[in-house]
């Protein structure tokens, strides 16, 4: 399964002196990935793409959003999605998913897959 991740938007000012370096952590199956740090930005653009090994379309894939730091990560929210359901989205248009993250509402991630090959 091929994810893409696209964008955020609306991300919270969680620095003190700067706005926000968000990047995204997605997980399934064992396997983890990492996006790039879109530094000091509240409308971070990716544009990653990562390939999963999918067995089971009813797998969840966690998607997790965070803020870099030096010190460490701050976790802003986290949404999980079964490959059914991404796959479910359908045509071009509705590959373009608008994830709302859990923590805080205002905090959007965008992305978009293509059909799961099992
Ligand atoms: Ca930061």
């Amino acid at each position: 399964m091929n994810v893409v991740l696209h964008e955020g938007k609306n991300l919270p000012q969680s620095d003190n002196w700067g706005l926000c370096d968000g990047f995204v952590r997605m997980e399934i199956n064992g396997q983890s990935w990492e996006s790039s740090v879109q530094r000091n930005t509240l409308r971070p653009a990716w544009e990653d793409e990562v390939q999963f090994i999918v067995s089971d379309k009813s797998e969840d894939l966690k998607i997790t959003l965070f803020d870099w730091d030096m010190a460490g990560e701050e976790l802003l929210g986290s949404l999980n999605i079964s490959c059914e359901e991404l796959s479910e989205l359908g045509d071009e248009l509705k590959h373009h998913l608008w994830a709302m993250t859990q923590a805080d509402e205002a905090n959007q991630v965008r992305t978009s897959h293509h059909p799961v090959h099992l």
